[in-house]
C-alpha cells in the first residue's frame, strides 16, 4: 500500500476551524506528531510517498480531502473551503501517476474527509464541505459503486462521526450519524466524542491515543490497535484519516 501524505506546514496555525476554538499550535510538536504517525504507516506496511510541502497553505497536511481514490481512478475534489482549493493541484500530480484523473468542478463541492468507502459502497457526507451537486459528480465519476448521500450534524465530516476499523465493522459516534445508515454492518460506538476517526490499515487500526475508552472497546472486539500521540494536530481539527491518502500500487490491483 502507498500512504501519500504531506508535511504539515509552519502556517497551520490560521487553519480553518468550524467546530474549534482556535488555541495556538506548537509547530514542533505537531511536526513530531505527524512524523510518528508516518512512521506508523511504514511499520503497517505502507510505502509512504510526501506530496511536495505546501508552506502558505495551512490545512495542506491534511491531505485526505483533496482527493477520492478507487481502484479505477482518482477523483480529484474541489473542496469546501475556497481557502483550500489550491491544495489539489500537487496533489492531482502525485496522483496521475497512479491513476486516471477526474475532477469535482463548480458548483460542486467535496471534501474527501466526507467520503467513507466499504468495498462498492461509498457514503458521502452532505455536510457543511461537501454539496449535493459535488456528490452528484462523484456518483458519475464513480460508476459500478453505491453512492449514497448521508447527512451529518455537529461535526466537520462524515468521516468525524464515522469511519471502519474491520472487514465488515464501524466505528460511530451517534450524537453525529444515524446508526439505522449502517444497519448492515457491526457497529462499535465511541465513548469519547471526538473519537470516531480511526484509520483502518492493512488489518491493523491506527487510533489516537487521547481516547483510552474507546481503544479498550476496539481491543475487546478483537481490533488490533495501535495508537498515536494526535493531539497537536486535532486543534486544527484535523483527526488520523486526514493525515493520508492510501492507494494500492497499480501493479497490486486485481485485474
Ligand atoms: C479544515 O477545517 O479543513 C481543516 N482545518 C481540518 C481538515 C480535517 N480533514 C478531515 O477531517 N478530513
Amino acid at each position: 500500500m502507498i500512504a501519500l501524505t504531506r508535511p504539515l506546514p509552519p502556517s497551520i496555525a490560521a487553519c480553518e476551524l468550524t467546530h474549534l476554538q482556535r488555541e495556538p499550535i506548537d509547530v514542533v510538536r505537531a511536526t513530531e506528531q505527524h512524523r510518528a504517525y508516518e512512521r506508523a504507516l511504514e511499520q503497517l506496511g505502507c510505502e509512504v510517498r510526501r506530496v511536495d510541502a505546501a508552506p502558505q497553505m495551512p490545512d495542506s497536511v491534511f491531505i485526505e480531502d483533496t482527493c477520492v481514490v478507487v481502484d479505477e481512478l482518482a477523483v480529484i475534489t474541489r473542496p469546501g473551503a475556497a481557502s483550500r482549493r489550491d491544495e489539489t493541484v500537487a496533489v492531482e500530480r502525485a496522483l496521475a501517476e497512479l491513476r486516471p484523473i477526474a475532477r469535482i468542478e463548480a458548483p460542486g463541492t467535496l471534501d474527501g474527509g466526507d467520503v467513507l468507502r466499504v468495498d462498492r459502497r461509498v457514503y458521502v457526507g452532505n455536510s457543511g464541505r461537501t454539496n449535493e451537486e459535488g456528490i452528484r459528480q462523484l456518483r458519475e465519476h464513480l460508476a459500478g459503486y453505491d453512492v449514497r448521500s448521508v447527512a451529518v450534524r455537529g461535526c466537520l465530516h462524515l468521516k468525524s462521526a464515522v469511519t471502519q476499523v474491520g472487514e465488515r465493522t464501524l466505528l460511530l459516534n451517534p450524537e453525529w450519524i444515524d446508526r439505522e445508515l449502517f444497519a448492515d454492518f457491526d457497529l462499535i460506538e465511541v465513548a469519547e466524542p471526538f473519537a470516531a476517526n480511526a484509520l483502518l490499515v492493512n488489518g491493523k487500526v491506527l487510533f489516537p491515543a487521547a481516547f483510552p475508552r474507546t481503544r479498550e472497546r476496539l481491543e475487546r472486539a478483537g481490533i488490533e490497535v495501535i495508537t498515536v500521540e494526535a493531539d497537536e494536530i486535532a486543534k486544527a481539527e484535523g483527526a488520523l484519516t486526514c493525515c493520508s491518502v492510501l492507494v494500492t500500487p497499480p501493479n497490486r490491483m486485481p485485474r
